[in-house]
């Protein structure tokens, strides 16, 4: 069967941890960059996507079907469907549930914080920076999880660590580093992975910032 898969979206966390995922399950797709500052969300192509005018967006379009995927995280889980187990473990597995446990570890404790102080201090309401320590409060916690494992969830790559590796990396400046040894070993390892520089290099032309 002919399928044909398109990721929509821009240089931003959201859009880079489903351009990883999909990099890193070897989904072969084309990128539709959205340029956000011009309000191409606002479209009508693109609202007949997603009404809710946000970035990323997937489509897989084969001969029979044409199927339509909002929300990162849902792509995280397209893609790790697509990657013979590389990324999540055989569903029910304790490995499975070690996995998602980490990943929703990021997702809500530390990236959904991140999300809520970006829209404060982009509305300039206060609170954001107290958010923003919480989310390196959160992230440096991480450093235990890498006590007996070399990657979040366990001796294998997965969504858990897309997941942790996109906010670590929007917050990578203000990290104390020295104070978390082997989240930095991680982060190094985590960074040269082919597949991750693809997705980071996704949505932009120029250079990404490491
Ligand atoms: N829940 C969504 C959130 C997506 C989201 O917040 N996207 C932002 C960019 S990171 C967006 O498209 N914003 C549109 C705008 O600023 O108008 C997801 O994770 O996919």
């Amino acid at each position: 069967m002919n399928i044909n898969v398109e990721l929509w979206g821009a240089h931003t966390g959201n859009s880079l941890r489903a351009a990883i995922a999909l990099e890193e399950a070897g989904v072969s797709y084309s990128v539709r960059r959205v340029d956000l500052r011009g309000g191409e969300q606002r479209t009508p192509e693109f609202l007949a996507l997603n009404p809710a005018a946000q970035v990323p967006v997937l489509i897989e379009m084969s001969d029979q079907a044409r199927l339509i995927l909002p929300q990162s995280n849902a792509i995280m889980f397209y893609a790790a469907a697509r990657s013979n187990g590389d990324l999540l473990p055989e569903a029910g597995s304790t490995a499975y549930f070690a996995v998602l446990e980490r990943f929703f570890y990021f997702l809500t404790d530390v990236i959904g914080f991140s999300a809520t102080g970006f829209f404060l201090k982009s509305r300039e309401i206060p609170g954001g920076d107290v958010l923003y320590d919480h989310v390196i409060d959160r992230a440096t916690q991480a450093e235990r999880f890498l006590a007996a494992s070399e990657y979040m969830a366990g001796d294998k790559f997965s969504i858990a660590d897309i997941a942790a590796f996109t906010i670590i990396w929007a917050f990578r400046e203000r990290m104390d580093w020295p104070n978390v040894p082997q989240l930095h070993e991680w982060y190094q390892r985590v960074l040269a992975r082919p597949a991750v520089q693809r997705g980071l290099h996704a949505f932009c032309r120029r250079s990404v910032d490491q």
